[in-house]
């Protein structure tokens, strides 16, 4: 009896007061929830991105609905965007990497410089390392987006039509493709290569038609994307620079949430982008097997051969840590020298 009342007492005051402020609560949350993938989830990363997505609708009872745009589309293909149009509230969730949004957001790029992190344990002791990761989030908070958690997406390899690429010397004069990053136009540059810079959707008819000699991608997207019918027949595996992936929130739809739904999403992304690194690690275990098996001639550079390349790159390297976060850099460089690397 007595909880009767109350209720009744509770929806009486609702209909001048609670109601209201309740539905108020709910109408904050979006009937979507839009997130941008370069690529689909054929491809490691964008499997990530549909992995999220399915945690989030399964964790909140559909409460938070992300669907995946896959082929940058919300903002027609131009990957180089997405930052830009998440902070024009366009995209909602971002699952990327950072070298795309280098036109934006430039200090996000730190782990990308060349040879940086040049293996997997100094890979992991920078992205697990909390004053790194702690110092990397308040720059994408400051950026206008909530960071969740990073995945991989994996070392960049670079392929081209013409010959085995040994030496920088051997990438003199070839026109090269390159993601939106002038860091990467200057790392090609500085070797006497031509570089253009085009987006995914771009290359692959460019690398067809031969307008472009090569390109640089993780060779888990070589395989799925099937480069090398694209007439890639030369691949070196110099593991020069491996971006993570990452999973955030733009702040105002971040904001909108309740803290349960918050920490719903902050773990699925944790779990999403665990799941996604053992993905993009089994594939880069098995590539050059993988790869060779399609005819293509895979070269793994001796360590004389490394030597050459971190050489021919440091330029570029002092350059871009100067102009990213010398500061931040210089930790990751600590921290993956105690790694071992
Ligand atoms: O465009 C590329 O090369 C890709 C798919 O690797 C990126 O989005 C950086």
């Amino acid at each position: 009896m007595e909880r009767r009342n109350l209720i009744v007492g509770g929806a009486a005051l609702g209909a001048t007061l609670a109601l209201p402020h309740v539905a108020r609560a709910q109408a904050a949350y979006k009937a979507e929830y839009k997130m941008s993938t370069v690529v689909p989830p054929a491809f490691a990363w964008g499997k990530g991105g549909a992995i999220f997505a399915d945690l989030v609708r399964e964790r909140t009872a559909g409460r938070i609905n992300i669907k995946q745009y896959p082929g940058a589309s919300l903002v027609q293909g131009q990957q180089d965007r997405e930052f830009a149009a998440m902070r024009q509230g366009v995209i909602d969730v971002l699952c990327g990497a950072p070298i795309n949004w280098a036109g934006t957001v430039r200090e996000l790029g730190v782990f990308t410089l060349p040879f940086i992190l040049p293996n997997h344990k100094a890979w992991d002791a920078a992205t697990t390392d909390a004053a790194i990761m702690g110092e990397y989030f308040d720059l994408v908070r400051k950026a206008g987006a909530e960071p969740l958690a990073v995945g991989e997406t994996g070392y960049r390899q670079i392929s081209n039509r013409v010959h085995p690429i040994r030496s920088p010397a051997d990438l003199k004069g070839l026109k090269i493709r390159v993601v939106g990053s002038p860091m990467y136009g200057e790392i090609m540059s500085a070797m006497g290569a031509n570089p253009t810079f085009m987006s995914w959707a771009d290359a692959q008819p460019a690398l067809a038609s031969g307008a472009v000699d090569a390109q640089e991608n993780p060779l888990e997207v070589f395989l799925a994307a099937k480069i090398h019918t694209l007439g890639q027949k030369f691949v070196t595996k110099w593991n020069y620079s491996n971006d993570i992936l990452l999973f955030a929130i733009a702040a105002p739809v971040w904001s909108s949430w309740s803290a349960d739904d918050r920490k719903i999403v902050r773990d699925a992304a944790q779990e999403a982008a665990r799941q996604q690194v053992a993905i993009v690690r089994k594939l880069f275990a098995d590539d050059v097997a993988a790869v060779r098996a399609l005819g293509v001639d895979v070269h793994l550079p001796t360590p004389a051969e490394m030597q050459a390349w971190r050489d021919a790159t440091r330029s570029a390297y002092t350059k871009w840590k100067d102009a990213i976060n010398p500061g931040l850099v210089t930790k990751i460089e600590q921290v993956a020298a105690r790694a071992g690397s």
